[in-house]
């Protein structure tokens, strides 16, 4: 609640604020000597750009939506997430996709139908490096049964991709971004390794796209 009643509060002084720099456009000094005018100026500006950022998000979102048809954002990161395992009749996926935490978070994997692994893309797991340098392998093992759980902590910022030993190749694979890390610097976004099979390669694709996305880099 009190967060609730600040932000009504900002927003109010916005407003405010805003109308009061259209009314006085030409008298600005007014303004300057009123003990509460710096508050009030400097709000409208603030909030102009808050305005200016909410129009593009828009944008981003309608060509996201036309592209996907579905909304893939990725959030900002926490200091938990979960993931859920999935089987469906569509096939095996984890959901969402792309997790994402602060450095030191910790991402839990969550069975919730078949049977599946969580295993990082790394050498000391017989696998080519999507994850950042430096990092230990991790593998929840198979996890079946409705609430079996894994979880991993992260204390290296980077792009991990991941996947399920048994639906690897059904394109059960996902990814988690740590902190904001630089998409230059990750091989986890190289181009797919091209030992893999097609279906792999392809998923891999996607995912990088969505956490090039997710981490500003566009072209
Ligand atoms: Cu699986």
């Amino acid at each position: 609640m009190p967060n609730d009643s600040l932000y009504t509060r900002r927003r109010m002084l916005g407003l405010t604020g805003g109308a009061a720099v259209i009314g006085l456009a030409g008298c600005t000094g007014t303004q300057t000597n009123d003990p509460g005018g710096s508050e009030a100026t400097s709000t409208p500006a603030e909030d102009q750009h808050d305005e200016e950022e909410g129009g593009h998000d828009d944008e981003e979102g309608s060509h996201d939506d036309d592209e996907h048809g579905h909304d893939d954002a990725v959030g900002e990161p926490t200091d938990t997430a979960e993931v859920a395992m999935v089987t469906t009749d569509d096939g095996e996926h984890f959901e969402p996709h792309v997790a994402r935490v602060n450095v030191g978070g910790t991402v839990t994997f969550v069975n919730e139908s078949g049977s599946h692994t969580a295993t990082a893309y790394h050498p000391g797991n017989d696998q080519p490096q999507l994850v950042p340098d430096g990092t230990t392998a991790w593998d929840s093992g198979l996890l079946s049964g409705d609430g079996a759980t894994f979880e991993h902590t992260f204390e290296t910022e980077g792009v991990y991709h991941y996947y399920c030993a048994p639906h690897e190749t059904v394109g059960m694979i996902g990814s988690v971004i740590v902190g904001e890390p630089d998409a230059h610097e990750q091989r986890a976004l190289e181009d797919p390794p091209e030992d893999k099979p097609e279906s792999v390669r392809e998923k891999i694709g996607e995912l990088n796209e969505m956490c090039n996305e997710a981490l500003g880099h566009t072209h």
